[in-house]
């Protein structure tokens, strides 16, 4: 058991998570600390923390602790995290911001595929929410079959953008319900209600945007890919308020069913196979909001890549497994290695 974890950015849509996954874990660990900007001074209850005062940020306070999850911008996180890191209690950051991803000395990392050997790192970044979902069905794969190229297509939710995307699609809907048209959008580029906007993030000199090229660069690093695997993606924004969701065709090199996948994802963790299309069940955003695992399903030999290729369906809550939850596993896993 540690004696504190603290949250900075407690009051962002990933923030509220984490302390609802330390709460619903079981984190061991005597106290949480919150910190926040805007809601310093408020307090918030915690079925098993108690009522803990929202604090503001300070360098000293933070460094008190013995781990600190990190939900900030990337700029916050560029500044502050070596600082709090590099205190006198040692402690432990665990970022969500995309600053120290692609640092080659900082590891980037998903527990159940490359935490091992990883726990006590003094700065750990979490991969982006996006990558995290398909990666979980990915990993047994390329354990299995070895990718040869990956083409993902994703429905991200609008929460993916923080809790601002997610008002601004209930008040664009709730709007249209009561006068008839929705408002001009002030958060995302375009309208979302009764939209998809295929633009996540900026674009690239490769025309790609931001949030794919996160697909690329996080799926290479994690998995530690050769060159020579190709990973694409396009990245869309939908009408749904949580969980993402992604259409996921690979090449194998080595020959590959349906029915192996199907029997191979069921032992794998952090994955539900929900795949029986005679009775409708397949992965949904719905069904996947507020679960820990990502589901799986549609999984069928691809027709174009034949008998070294499959296609699937993934939906998994992003703030979870893409954020809140692989943070806190990952400082689970520090505090059971100092045990
Ligand atoms: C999004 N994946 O959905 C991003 C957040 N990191 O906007």
């Amino acid at each position: 058991k540690v004696d504190s974890v603290c949250i900075l950015g407690c009051s962002g849509a990933v923030g509220q998570e984490m302390l609802k996954c330390l709460e619903d874990r079981d984190f061991p660990t005597e106290k949480v600390r919150l910190f926040g900007n805007r809601s310093a001074g408020s307090t918030v209850s915690s079925k098993k923390f108690g009522d803990i005062v929202v604090e503001k940020f300070s360098l000293e306070a933070v460094q008190e602790c013995d781990i600190c999850l990190m939900a900030v911008s990337g700029d916050f996180s560029k500044e502050w995290a070596p600082k709090i890191a590099g205190g006198p209690k040692n402690t432990q950051v665990i970022d969500n911001s995309s600053a120290w991803r692609y640092d080659e000395d900082k590891p980037l990392v998903i527990p159940e595929i490359n935490g091992e050997g990883r726990v006590g790192e003094p700065l750990i970044a979490n991969p982006n929410c996006t990558t995290a979902v398909g990666a979980m069905a990915l990993w047994p794969i390329h354990q299995k079959y070895k990718l040869k190229k990956v083409l993902m297509s994703t429905y991200q939710a609008a929460s993916g953008a923080g809790a601002e995307g997610m008002a601004e699609l209930e008040n664009g809907l709730a709007t249209w319900v009561k006068d008839g048209a929705v408002p001009k959008p002030e958060f995302f580029a375009h309208q979302l209600p009764f939209n998809v906007i295929p633009q996540i993030d900026k674009f690239q000199e490769n025309g790609y945007t931001k949030e794919e090229m996160k697909v690329t660069w996080e799926l290479q690093k994690i998995f530690g890919l050769d060159d020579d695997v190709k990973v694409a993606c396009t990245a869309v924004r939908v009408p749904t308020l949580r969980a993402h969701s992604e259409s996921i065709t690979v090449e194998t090199e080595e020959p590959i069913s349906p029915d192996d996948v199907r029997e191979l994802l069921k032992s794998a963790p952090g994955v539900k196979v929900v795949d029986e299309p005679g009775s409708l069940k397949y992965p949904m955003p719905l069904n996947a909001t507020g679960n820990y695992d990502v589901e799986v399903g549609r999984i069928r030999q691809s027709i174009v890549f034949g008998e070294k290729g499959i296609e699937f369906f993934v939906s998994g809550d992003q703030l979870l497994r893409g954020a809140a939850l692989n943070a806190v596993i990952i400082a689970e896993n520090a505090v059971k290695a100092h045990a």
